[in-house]
């Protein structure tokens, strides 16, 4: 009897030793302690020996309870030690490695353009107006002298939605929306910027591309001012230095009418590949409001004047940047938009 005790305490203190983890150390509680365990069964067995004898065993088997009670403490223990000891170093983390650097994005070059554009113009009192890029041919065309069959209408070859409907080919319908609006006051000096739409597309010309339009309308309003403002504008643009030419052209909105010309933003004016060795660099179209636009939008022509501008952001932005094809622009490809 007293043999089997020391067997089985042997055996379990073995068994607590190697054990590896706390489901093993559960199995060798029930194996030796439990209701059906080993000691259980020595216990029992006591009612079969001499009553002198008893003590004896029951003193032994009580210690060796004893003991495999500790044992089985200090198992769990040192499973609990290892356990923690294991986390420790599987969540170890190397505080002096460098941060994960976050992407910062940036505006494209084409809004950043944009808003050079307008901080100059906002910096010379004009107010930015909005208006919607699906427009009626009355505004798009009609109201800026532009009767149907008019030749000049081909030169913005047009989205149609419907005979009335269509894509705006210039944001000057918001001007004329403006001006409606704002009958009789005076004076009008706003900027439209926003998306415009011709059937065109090649290296310079996109079927969507980008304008802001100038108006001012007041009293006494001069070709001079027109041509103070547009100066204005390019020096703050493209730099002190920038000279400006008015050369005559045609617009059926404007009379008369003036293209703008730059010095050139690469050569500074003596001729190189970029101004086809001119010197000089198209960026806008202007005008005096033509009398019958303004009769149009509700404003006496005798008494009231106004000058108007329009360009491409695309092209001012290629020009400023030295970009040679606009498409770059829509393509999306973060080598060419990182650059800005
Ligand atoms: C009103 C009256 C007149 C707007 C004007 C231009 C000249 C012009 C082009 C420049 C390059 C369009 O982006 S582009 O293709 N624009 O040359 N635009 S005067 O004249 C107006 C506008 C509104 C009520």
């Amino acid at each position: 009897m007293l043999a089997d005790i020391e067997a089985m305490r042997r055996q379990a203190l073995q068994e607590l030793t190697a054990a590896a983890d706390s489901l093993e150390l559960e199995n060798i509680r029930l194996k030796y302690l439990g209701r059906k365990g080993e000691l259980t069964r020595i216990l029992r067995g006591m009612g079969s020996l001499p009553p002198e004898e008893r003590p004896r065993i029951g003193q032994a088997a009580n210690r060796a309870r004893e003991e495999i009670e500790a044992a089985l403490e200090a198992a769990r223990q040192r499973l609990r030690e290892r356990e923690k000891e294991e986390r420790l170093q599987k969540e170890k983390i190397d505080v002096t490695l460098p941060g994960r650097r976050r992407l910062r994005g940036h505006l494209h070059p084409l809004n950043q353009v944009l808003k050079e554009i307008k901080t100059i113009f906002l910096g010379m009192g004009f107010a930015v107006a909005e208006g919607p890029e699906v427009e009626t041919d009355y505004y798009n065309f009609e109201a800026l002298n532009l009767p149907k069959e008019h030749p000049a209408r081909d030169m913005q070859d047009s989205f149609y939605i419907t005979e009335d409907i269509l894509l705006r080919t210039h944001t000057s319908p918001v001007q004329i929306r403006v001006m409606q609006a704002m009958l009789p006051r005076l004076p009008i000096k706003i900027i439209a910027p926003g998306k415009v739409y011709r059937r065109d597309d090649d290296a310079t010309h996109s079927p969507m591309f980008h304008q802001v339009e100038g108006l001012l309308v007041d009293r006494r309003v001069t070709f001079g001012d027109l041509k103070g403002t547009l100066m204005a504008f390019a020096r703050q643009m493209f730099g002190p230095e920038c000279r400006v030419r008015f050369r005559p052209s045609y617009f059926p909105f404007t009379e008369p009418s003036a293209e703008v010309d730059i010095s050139c933003v690469m050569c500074g004016g003596s001729g190189c590949r970029v101004c086809s060795y001119t010197g000089w660099l198209e960026i806008l179209g202007s005008g005096m409001v033509h009398p019958k636009v303004l009769a149009m939008a509700g404003y006496d022509p005798e008494k009231v004047s106004g000058f108007a501008f329009g360009m491409g952001v695309e092209r001012v932005a290629m020009l400023k940047y030295g970009i040679d094809d606009l498409r770059l622009f829509f393509e999306n490809d973060l080598r060419f938009l990182k650059q800005f």
